[in-house]
C-alpha cells in the first residue's frame, strides 16, 4: 500500500552545522508537507536497531557513534510518491555522487556523514515514524 508518507532525520552533522533551516526549506519548498516534527537524540539502542540491517558493515560502530554523537531532526512528511520522491530530493548515499541541487550534494560531507536520512519503503517509513512519534504529535 502506498501511504504518500515519509520519515526523513536531519543527522547530527545537519544540526551541527546549522543547516537545518536550509535543509527544511529545500523540503518544503519541495512539495513535503511537514506531518511531524522533533529535535532529539538518539540513544545506542535506538540508533543499533536502527541500523540493525548494517549491522555486518564494517562501518556499523563507526554509524551509530556518529548517528548518536548529538541531536537530530526527526520528521514525517507527505506528498504523493513520498518514499522514491523523497530518495530523489536527498540523492545518492555518497555526496560525491549525488546530483548537483540534491540535499546530500549540497549539505553532506562524506558518505559516513551525508546530511539526512530517508526511508527506503512504506513499510519502512511506518515503522520509523511511528518509533519517534506518538499519535497526537502528527498532525
Ligand atoms: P542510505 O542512507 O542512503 O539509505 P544506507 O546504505 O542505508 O544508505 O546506509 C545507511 C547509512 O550508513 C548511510 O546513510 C551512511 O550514513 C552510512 N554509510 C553507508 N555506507 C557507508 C560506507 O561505506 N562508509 C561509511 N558509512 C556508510
Ligand atoms: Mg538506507
Amino acid at each position: 500500500m502506498v501511504t504518500n508518507k515519509t520519515f526523513t532525520m536531519l543527522k547530527p552533522d545537519s544540526v551541527e552545522k546549522g543547516n537545518i533551516g536550509g535543509i527544511v526549506e529545500k523540503i518544503t519548498a519541495s512539495g513535503f508537507r511537514i506531518v511531524a516534527m522533533k529535535l532529539t537524540q538518539l540513544t545506542k539502542a535506538d540508533a543499533e536497531a536502527f541500523y540493525a540491517v548494517h549491522s555486518e558493515r564494517p562501518f556499523y560502530g563507526e554509524l551509530v557513534t556518529y548517528m548518536t554523537r548529538g541531536p537530530i531532526v526527526a520528521a514525517i512528511l507527505e506528498k504523493e510518491n513520498a518514499v522514491e520522491d523523497f530518495r530523489t530530493l536527498i540523492g545518492a548515499t555518497n555526496p560525491a555522487e549525488a546530483v548537483e541541487g540534491t540535499i546530500r550534494n549540497m549539505f553532506a560531507d562524506s558518505i559516513s556523514e551525508n546530511a539526512v536520512h530517508g526511508s527506503d519503503s512504506d513499510e519502512n517509513a511506518a515503522i520509523e515514524g511511528a518509533f519517534h512519534f506518538s499519535g497526537r504529535e502528527m498532525f
